[in-house]
């Protein structure tokens, strides 16, 4: 169904209590319009001298007042509208009581007008002005947001375009800048000390009893092994839509900004996520989308359906309305606890139908680095390694364990239909070589026949000592011999026995939605890499957390623990391979450099200055070095604000650092 609701309609519709009434049909509660749509563009400031105003406002989502931070009285702050070639002055004036910055995100400048307090410059003092100043060697859509604090959740952020000054490859008829974010009407420092305090404590969606009754979600024996592990697998985002609005370009669904078009145009949308701490999944129903830039660089153009992204990332994409109707944009919190909802219509006051948020996703055993698993090399040793239980972690004690249901993620071969739980895996039986003391599921004779043994899986369940073909070691859920740079302590929950690399998946819950979804691999460089020297060293991160004590870090340290810098040589080729031990995605980002995702594109590797590592995944890229200090840090605010984060130290070669 997609009803239209033109003005005239809207008008009468006064007469009828209003057009939330006539809307309300088809659309979910909170979706249900405060407004008949808004289509009022960003407000825009460009050329060489620009003055930006921090200072605290209010501002209005779906017709309810909040506090913000803002620059020049607005949220998302003015899109700075800039041209390649040209050299800009921004005077920053601080109103606030407090230090702030901008940083610019994906722009190539010097290193001390990069904007990270306390890495490339002083910070901004209250009531006070700095001029940040440098040329713009580069094209395309970024954007800026505060680096101190968490003054990024309460709306310090905004949009910049910047023109090429050559002929644009991408042509369109008309664009529209679209900046997602996540607005809480709670201040951040209390979300904050929430989710150190309890850190599952936005999560509205863990499973419940009744669920369980009902059917839904997992079975028993599989949620008391996640229980065992003490682990939520509904905890796929730390803060969800129980606080947050989701905003487009700082309206909530119920304000429906609307993006104008004329049929058969070929529309420009500049996706931007400047939320603080939201992976969307964005998708316009019944309108494909041709993605022909990712970070602010041009890619090939590929057509798909549906694309994840995290904090910090942007992608262009081209979409031609073909009608008179207006469509949906949809951006769905990663979680799907919520979305942020827009229009795309020939006129204001035009809406479509809202689809439904889709059945949220549960992490699997994948998203836990047991990525590609299956029985033959999986090791049962110390699943009680977990959590507290950490003291009968023997080697081969199967006892009491329960694997029921595990997802291995596997896909052919995997056990699902398997009921381990069922299973006698005594210690004692274990050693012997006895799967003979299984019991086949109730009501099927002989041995196991729900098991998928698939192409191979289990060879060593069917000979004479069952278990031998298992490693008895990569069950271990932190085993620090898989990461022998990771620092032992607290910060590190668990660490991914086999982690494997994702990046031709589509992104967290998006396996199986029916339609086309993007993936790192369907991105190819329009140009060729300006460097395509193959690197000469390989640096290996983990990103490392313990969910329970919201702990965050790059191989189990916090910033304030004041890790060694990452240091590299100017001009240097490094590959950097990230390793996500947790069971979050973290967008990783490093100021002050491009770098190439190694997935096989050769000279025509994607670039990116922000890539989404899945949990239980990993993610290569190669750089070359550029002189300067700059940030690198896990694009979600909190977990960079409790520690993922580390100084890139660039030196030219004999200036190396003492
Ligand atoms: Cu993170």
């Amino acid at each position: 169904m997609s009803r239209v609701l033109d003005r005239r309609q809207v008008l009468r519709g006064a007469t009828l209590a209003g057009s939330g009434l006539a809307l309300s049909a088809y659309m979910p509660a909170w979706a249900q319009p405060v407004s008949a749509g808004i289509a009022k563009p960003l407000p825009t400031v460009s050329g060489d001298d620009i003055t930006l105003k921090i200072a605290h406002q209010m501002m209005m989502i779906d017709g309810r007042q909040s506090h913000a931070i803002g620059i020049n009285g607005t949220v998302p702050a003015p899109l700075i509208r800039l041209r390649e070639g040209q050299n800009v002055r921004l005077h920053v004036v601080n109103d606030l009581d407090e230090e702030t910055s901008i940083h610019w995100h994906g722009l190539l400048v010097p290193f001390q007008m990069d904007g990270v307090p306390g890495i490339a410059f002083p910070g901004i003092p209250a009531r006070s002005t700095f001029t940040y100043e440098f040329p713009i060697i580069q094209s395309g859509t970024y954007w800026y947001h505060s680096h101190s604090g968490l003054q990024e959740q309460e709306g310090h952020y905004g949009p910049i375009l910047i023109d090429p000054k050559d002929p644009d490859p991408v042509q369109f008829d008309r664009e529209h800048v679209i900046v997602l974010s996540d607005h809480s009407f709670q201040h951040p420092h209390y979300l904050f000390d929430r989710l150190k305090k309890e850190s599952g404590y936005f999560n509205r969606q863990r499973q419940t009893l009744s669920g369980l009754l009902a059917g839904k979600d997992q079975p028993l024996k599989e949620r008391l092994m996640w229980g065992k592990m003490r682990m939520d697998p509904a905890d796929v985002a730390d803060v969800t839509a129980s606080t947050y609005t989701y905003l487009v370009n700082g309206y909530g669904p119920k304000d429906n900004w609307t993006a104008l078009f004329r049929p058969g145009e070929r529309v420009r949308l500049r996706f931007i996520n400047a939320s603080s701490m939201t992976t969307f999944n964005v998708r316009i129903p019944g309108l494909p989308m041709t993605i022909v830039a990712a970070d602010g660089l041009n890619v090939r153009p590929v057509q798909i359906d549906e694309f994840q992204f995290g904090p910090a990332e942007t992608y262009d994409a081209i979409v031609t309305p073909p009608d008179m109707r207006a469509y949906t944009l949809v951006g769905e919190s990663v979680d799907r606890s919520g979305m942020a909802r827009a229009t795309l219509a020939p006129r204001e006051g035009m809406a479509a139908e809202v689809p439904p948020l889709r059945k949220r996703p549960l992490a699997t055993m994948k998203d836990m680095g047991m990525g590609g698993h299956d029985m033959s090399t999986m090791d049962h040793g110390s699943m009680q390694g977990m959590g507290s239980a950490a003291t009968g972690a023997q080697a081969g004690s199967m006892a009491g364990m329960d694997h029921g249901g595990m997802d291995h993620g596997a896909g052919a071969g995997s056990m699902q239909g398997m009921d381990h739980s069922q299973m006698n895996h005594g210690a004692a039986g274990a050693a012997a070589g006895a799967m003979a003391g299984m019991t086949a599921p109730q009501g099927q004779s002989g041995a196991m026949p729900g098991m998928d043994h698939g192409s191979g899986a289990m060879p060593g369940m069917t000979d004479r000592q069952p278990m031998a073909g298992m490693d008895m070691g990569s069950m271990n859920m932190r085993d620090f011999s898989k990461a022998p740079g990771v620092k032992k302590g607290p910060g590190v929950q668990t660490i991914s026995a086999m982690p494997v690399d994702r990046t031709g998946e589509p992104g967290q819950g998006l396996e199986n939605v029916g339609h086309r979804v993007l993936t790192y691999r369907d991105l190819v460089a329009l140009d060729r890499n300006p460097d395509t020297r193959a690197p000469e060293r390989e640096i290996k991160l983990h990103l490392t957390g313990n969910m329970e004590r919201y702990m965050w870090g790059f191989d189990g340290e916090k910033l304030s623990e004041s890790p060694d810098p990452i240091t590299l040589l100017h001009g240097e080729r490094v590959r950097v391979t990230l390793i996500n031990d947790t069971m979050m995605g973290h967008p990783i980002h490093i100021h002050g450099h491009f770098f190439d995702l190694v997935t096989g594109k050769g000279a025509y590797a994607p670039r990116k200055h922000t890539v989404l590592v899945q949990p239980g995944g990993t993610v290569s890229w190669d750089v070359t070095g550029e002189e300067g200090d700059w940030a690198f840090h896990c694009h979600m605010l909190y977990h960079m604000h409790a520690g993922m984060m580390r100084v890139v130290q660039v030196r030219k070669a004999g200036e190396a650092a003492a």
